[in-house]
């Protein structure tokens, strides 16, 4: 896997960064936490301060849905309640430090809509092209759930799309479920970098 490491990427003036769901209820001691979760926020916070000096944008995704969502248990899902729209557990975490000039956007706010990917029911790739980008670098949570259907999407969608390694972690309800999705993004055409090689 390493010798598929670039060595650095440089930001363009067509790069942006999607920060995917990095809310309470997905950290430690939420309603639906992912395993190290809050592991994502130091090199998020990192991109983030270099995106943002070099005033390219930064879209953050939140799962936003409806108290009777067709993901919960009680509707035949897989998932407890979580990420309610207004609620404090759908809140971003504290400790992500998102520029006021961050680009929000909700997704999952209709009860039959996973709202897995961040372009499923948004206008996410519509603001994208309207700014020009074409490059996108991609990370928080969860690995196997929103980052993957996000991720493949925007492939899909054209974008040339770097998955943030150590900015993202799985929820792995299936041992083993967040190294299949990495190789399914990898299949896919995504490439994979550390934060730290994103330069500015
Ligand atoms: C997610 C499970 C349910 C995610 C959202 O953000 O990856 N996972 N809803
Ligand atoms: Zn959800």
């Amino acid at each position: 896997m390493n010798a598929n490491l670039p060595k650095l990427s440089r930001l363009t003036r067509r790069s942006a960064l999607l920060v995917i769901d990095v809310q309470n209820d997905f950290l430690p001691g939420g309603r639906l936490p992912v395993p190290r979760g809050d592991e994502v926020i130091p090199p998020l916070n990192g991109c983030m301060e270099r995106f943002h000096r070099k005033n390219l944008p930064i879209f953050a995704t939140r799962d936003w849905h409806p108290p009777d969502h067709g993901s919960f248990q009680a509707q035949g899902g897989l998932w407890p309640p979580h990420c309610i729209a207004g609620s404090s557990g759908a809140d971003f975490a504290e400790a992500l430090a998102l520029p006021p000039e961050t680009c929000i956007i909700s997704k999952g706010s209709l009860p039959e809509d996973s709202g897995y990917s961040g372009f499923s029911g948004t206008d996410l790739a519509a603001r994208l092209r309207y700014l020009g980008v074409r490059t996108l670098y991609v990370g928080g949570l969860a690995t196997d759930y929103c980052v993957l259907n996000t991720i493949i999407d925007a492939l899909r969608l054209g974008f040339r799309t770097y998955l943030l390694i150590d900015a993202v972690r799985a929820v792995d309800v299936h041992p083993g479920d967040g190294e299949r999705a990495l190789g399914e993004m990898r299949r896919q055409g995504a490439r994979f970098i550390t934060s730290d090689r994103v330069s500015a």
